[in-house]
């Protein structure tokens, strides 16, 4: 009682302190309830999959760590799932790949997946009051190499065209049986350690396999296609950089996902939300944190967080831009991680919402530019953070500090019991 007392006298110095401003706090409170994140299944066992045949993570990513714990089973990962959404306040969505299938203990190679496959997700999904989204998967696979759909090998490449459209309808299926567009995300690893002594070559193979692909319409799923700069082993060229789905999703009408770690380290992936916008229908969303390379960190409220999120805000693109969380870290808690990198991502778009942009574009339109920047920081220390207590004892989950006993009952009396 004392808390939830404490929490209101907060929330209410909060709102007057942002009337100043003009800002109407309960009106924010309202428009968080449209952000709905996609959680990755992938954070809960290392992006393993339950393929029977199940082996090493390949295709130029990686997973470090071996904190105890891992989601072993289907059921273990929607147990570890479900619980991490318990306190992360609103809807969510939860992003799966193909290799996430319900295939019965039997192999059933990426070449012959089915909706079948996924029959009991919809139904665990719907369950849970959550939506699904989709990925292809195609790496960690024997036929995986460095090249997927740009393979010169007719073999080679069909057999990853053929996974990829059966992907596709798999997606279409679960929107259609969830009343909403399934996200597909398509993202290959193709690339190599040297330069290519043709790099042309393999993209213009890539975008035949796209054209490939992509022919049959759905009208219940969403194509997203995801750039990136480098994979370990791969280091010198890859064939889907970001010039490359650009220019494919530009001229094809494709959504173009931005993983925050796939670009140079200095670069601003908020800075290009405003031209996709323009350009793209639909913007898909990987938020992870870069630690000197793509290394998939949990996200934090960092500024690079903060700045993505106010550029969305400040677009108001909230219903063009769906917000999808993609990093694995091994090394902690991993129920935790999903906590922290989920409520971090809440809570900077909570911030950005909070932010008193009508006054700052004024000034900006004077040409008052001391004035812009001496607001910029005064909103930093605005006290968004009652905001954020409110919205979370609004949404029945609790404040942050109390998470962290809760994620620790759970290792103790679940996860660490995985051994
Ligand atoms: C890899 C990409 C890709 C994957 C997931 C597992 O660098 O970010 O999105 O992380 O598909
Ligand atoms: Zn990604």
């Amino acid at each position: 009682m004392q808390k939830e007392q404490s929490i209101r006298a907060a929330f209410v110095l909060a709102t007057e302190r942002y009337q100043v401003y003009g800002i109407d706090v309960y009106q924010k409170l309202e428009e968080m309830k449209k952000v709905s994140l996609s959680l990755h299944c992938w954070q809960a066992d290392d992006v393993s999959g339950f393929e029977s045949q199940g082996g090493e993570l390949t295709g130029g990513i990686q997973v470090t760590g071996n904190y105890p714990g891992r989601a072993r089973t289907i059921d273990e990962l929607r147990a570890d799932v479900k619980t991490a959404a318990s306190y992360i306040a609103g809807r969510h969505r939860l992003n799966l790949h193909e290799i996430y299938g319900d295939f019965g203990g039997k192999k059933v190679d990426r070449n012959e997946v089915e909706p079948a496959h996924f029959a009991s997700w919809i139904q665990w999904a719907r369950e849970n009051g959550m939506k699904l989204d989709f990925n292809s998967t195609s790496f960690s696979h024997p036929k995986s190499g460095n090249l997927t759909l740009s393979n010169p090998d007719d073999a080679i490449r069909n057999f990853w065209i053929e996974h990829t459209k059966r992907c596709r309808r798999i997606s279409e299926e679960i929107g259609v049986a969830q009343g909403d567009p399934c996200m597909m995300n398509l993202w290959i690893h193709d690339g190599s350690k040297e330069v290519p002594a043709n790099r042309l070559k393999y993209r213009r193979i890539l975008e035949q396999s796209l054209d490939e692909i992509f022919a049959a319409e759905y009208s219940h799923m969403k194509d997203c296609i995801e750039a990136k700069l480098f994979g370990i082993g791969l280091e010198s060229y890859t064939v889907g950089s970001y010039d490359f789905y650009l220019g494919y999703g530009a001229k094809k009408g494709k959504i173009v996902t931005l993983d925050t770690g796939h670009f140079h380290l200095t670069e601003s992936v908020a800075d290009k939300i405003s031209s996709l916008l323009l350009f793209t229908p639909e913007i898909m969303l990987h938020v992870s944190r870069p630690v000197r390379w793509d290394s998939d960190h949990v996200v934090i409220l960092n500024d690079d967080l903060l700045d993505l999120a106010r550029e969305i805000i400040r677009c108001d693109a909230l219903d063009r831009v769906h917000i999808g969380l993609d990093y694995f870290d091994a090394t902690i808690n991993r129920i935790g991680a999903y906590v922290i990198g989920c409520r971090a991502t809440q809570k900077a778009i909570l911030a950005a919402m909070l932010e008193p942009s009508r006054l700052l574009q004024q000034y900006e339109a004077e040409g008052k530019y001391f004035e812009r920047l001496a607001l910029q920081e005064a909103a930093k220390t605005l006290p968004w953070n009652a905001v954020w207590d409110m919205y979370c004892m609004s949404n029945d989950v609790p404040p942050d500090e109390e998470c962290i006993s809760a994620i620790q009952k759970y290792e103790k009396e679940v996860t660490s019991k995985r051994i």
